[in-house]
């Protein structure tokens, strides 16, 4: 007669629980794809036009001190940014960075918001606000 002892029927637990650890880390993993991801080039800081990433204003590489106005046909339009960057980028809400400014953090990105969408104007790719 096999019967199972008491030491097979802890094994037959412990199996059960790895695959519940196997299965819960795949589930975490498939879901991280859902998370919006940017698409902006590595070393380039990006605005969008829309939420999620999608519509790309411009670009520009990281690093420019340089404060440059937004072209008319890209100002007051930035719902979101990536910054994929080594440095904080400066977004400001008027021409020749003044008014309120945004800090873009370096390897970040996010939406402005309600209030804050739809409003840049100017910027820099380094030295941050
Ligand atoms: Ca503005």
């Amino acid at each position: 007669m096999d019967r199972p002892t008491p030491a097979k029927g802890l094994k037959k637990f412990a199996a059960v629980i790895t695959v519940s650890i196997a299965l819960t880390g795949a589930g975490v993993l498939s879901a991280a794809p859902a998370v919006a991801a940017n698409h902006c080039t590595t070393n380039y800081v990006c605005l969008y036009d829309y939420d999620n990433y999608t519509g790309l204003l411009t670009s520009r590489f990281h690093g420019a001190a340089t404060i440059f106005n937004l072209l008319p046909e890209w100002a007051d339009k930035a719902a979101s940014w990536g910054n994929d960057g080594s440095y904080d980028a400066g977004l400001w809400d008027e021409p020749y960075a003044s008014g309120a400014c945004w800090e873009l953090p370096t390897k970040s990105s996010g939406w402005f918001g309600t209030f804050d969408r739809d409003r840049a104007e100017s910027w820099r790719t380094v030295n941050g606000c």
